[in-house]
């Protein structure tokens, strides 16, 4: 087969891949997104367990770079569902009439650098050759899942299923003896939709969470509207906030107020519900006092809420809240209190395998009829290194990066001996500690920008220089190591995984600051790159 030539290769068709497709399209580029899956959405095509939401409130989970396209979506719920989620991105897709530059059904396996050429070349599942001068990877900081190697997995005669990888037909749990591994936000969001079906639940849990009440609700026909004719300020929460959202604040330490106005706040942030007790104080995330305060004030909750007190116990988190991904649920803690809902501790009883009856823990077996690895995901650089990426010379991500657990990256968003290759949300990036759809804007944008700059002045290349790359490095170990989350052994930092510890990836100093920095680059004519 012949090569297909563009100029521009994306991979990937959820919120980043499709705005980078829109950008680069109308700057007059030809462009193809590469997409394994047979639809847009990129994570949102996948997720589709029982009770999947976001926990961005939806009214900020969308995009902003179009007032037109922004006016004419109305969000059903205050945290939108999987379902509705893909549809958004479905209208985005039919709106701005992206499909015809997606192919579909695609999946990238490998793509090296020409130097000769100066350009990519891409190679994929369908024996496709793709050549592009410009390479970007939409592919998300979650999409590869994560299974653990458990001995005997094959061997299980029942269902098993990833909630990453749910089937799209629905799964009928009736009446059945349901084992559920992990409780990160996957799982606490499947498990109250489960156990009013499961005849039996069983969390086997590694490590508690903090779990706040997300108190979902219908959003009233006055909401939608306000959402409308805030449409400026939301847009501005994207670039002026540290998250990309406006959340409550106090605007205080903790250590400012006493105790019963500790309490007050905490109070108003668990009643109204979300993600707000990370920020109600402005010090969580560096203070172990207000830390303290705060994940304090969720075990209590949970005792107050369960009612046997070896499951309260069980379930009582201990690390320094905020420091993994704070997570929010319906009816989490609750479902505690029905008979038919357990919970074993796998730090006193780990999995020694899985059986064909069910899963054999050090001490007993506990037999069911479906599996459910609610286990997460190779996060930040799996599913860039499950490609074969190779830069100049033959060089791969792995050995750049030494079998990917030393990474190195410039802005989180290029790489020395990668030219013209450029990570949306890559590690490095705030990515993950952000409202998502607000950092895609910044880094697409960011790309866009830098292309034009390229098409304009007539170069070849842009690669970032391996000084620049150190000294990014060294800004966002710095930043981490001013914060309590290095603390913590997360996905953040890859230690989810056996055998993986790559330290902390992700740039901690804010979305704002972050494009401060960035737009300071390309000021300054792409500081701290090198050009052909
Ligand atoms: O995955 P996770 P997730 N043996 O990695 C456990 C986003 N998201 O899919 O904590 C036993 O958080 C693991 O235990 P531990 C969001 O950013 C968002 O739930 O590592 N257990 C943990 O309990 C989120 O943070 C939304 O000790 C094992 C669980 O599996 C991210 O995706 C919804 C194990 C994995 O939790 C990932 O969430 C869903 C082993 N060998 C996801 N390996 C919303 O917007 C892992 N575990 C709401």
């Amino acid at each position: 087969m012949g090569e297909k030539k563009y100029d521009a290769v994306v991979i990937g068709a959820g919120f980043a891949g499709l705005y980078m497709l829109h950008r680069l399209r109308e700057r007059g580029l030809s462009v193809k997104v590469i997409e394994a899956a047979d639809g847009v959405g990129g994570v949102w095509y996948w997720s589709r367990y029982p009770g999947a939401k976001c926990d961005s409130d939806s009214i900020y989970y969308n995009f902003t770079f179009s007032e037109e396209l922004y006016k004419k979506w109305r969000w059903k719920d205050r945290y939108a569902s999987q379902p509705e989620i893909l549809e958004y991105l479905n209208f985005v897709a039919d709106e701005l009439k992206l499909r015809p530059d997606i192919q579909f059904k695609t999946r990238v396996t490998k793509a090296s650098f020409n130097n000769d050429r100066k350009q990519w070349e891409i190679a994929t599942d369908t024996d496709e050759t793709f050549v592009a001068k410009y390479f970007i990877s939409g592919v998300g900081c979650l999409s590869t899942t994560n299974i653990p190697p458990f001995e005997g997995t094959e061997s299980f005669k029942g269902e098993q299923y990833h909630t990453g990888r749910w089937p799209h037909e629905k799964v009928d749990l009736t009446g059945k003896r349901v084992v559920i591994i992990g409780n990160g936000s996957s799982g606490i969001q499947a498990m109250p939709e489960i156990a009013k079906e499961a005849k039996e639940l069983t969390l086997l849990m590694r490590t508690p969470h903090y779990v706040a009440e997300a108190r979902n609700k219908r959003l009233t026909k006055e909401e939608q509207d306000q959402a409308i004719v805030n449409y400026e300020d939301i847009r501005d929460s994207f670039t002026t906030t540290t998250g990309g959202i406006r959340m409550f604040t106090t605007g205080k330490s903790a250590t400012e107020f006493d105790a019963a106005g500790q309490k007050e706040a905490l109070d108003y942030v668990w009643e109204s519900g979300g993600l707000a007790l990370g920020s109600v104080y402005t010090d969580t995330g560096v203070n172990k006092e207000t830390n303290f305060v705060v994940s304090q004030y969720v075990r209590d909750k949970i005792d107050e809420i369960i009612e046997d007190a070896e499951k309260a116990q069980l379930l009582h988190p201990d690390y320094y809240i905020t420091t993994k991904r704070l997570i929010i649920g319906t009816n989490f803690y609750e479902i505690f209190n029905e008979d038919h809902v357990n919970i074993i501790s796998l730090k006193e009883n780990p999995i020694e395998s899985i059986a064909e009856n069910g899963v054999k823990l050090r001490e007993g077996t506990i037999e069911c009829d479906v599996i459910i690895f609610a286990t997460g995901y190779e996060a930040m650089t799996g599913s860039l290194l499950k490609m074969d990426i190779q830069g100049r010379d033959g060089q791969s991500i792995q050995e750049k990066w030494g079998e990917g657990q030393d990474v190195k990256t410039y802005l989180g968003l290029t790489m020395e001996n990668f030219p013209n290759f450029f990570m949306i949300t890559g590690p490095q990036s705030p990515s993950v500690l952000t409202n998502m759809p607000a950092a895609i804007e910044q880094h697409v944008d960011w790309i866009d920008h830098c292309i034009e700059y390229l098409e304009t002045n007539e170069l070849q290349t842009i690669e970032a220089q391996k000084v620049s790359e150190v000294k990014w490095g060294k800004e966002c170990d710095d930043l981490a190591n001013s914060t309590l989350f290095p603390h913590t052994n997360s996905w953040y930092t890859g230690a989810n995984i056996d055998g993986v510890q790559r330290g902390f990836v992700i740039y901690v100093g804010g979305l704002n600051n972050y494009k401060v920095i960035c737009d300071k680059v390309a000021d300054n004519n792409y500081e701290g790159f090198s050009f052909e």
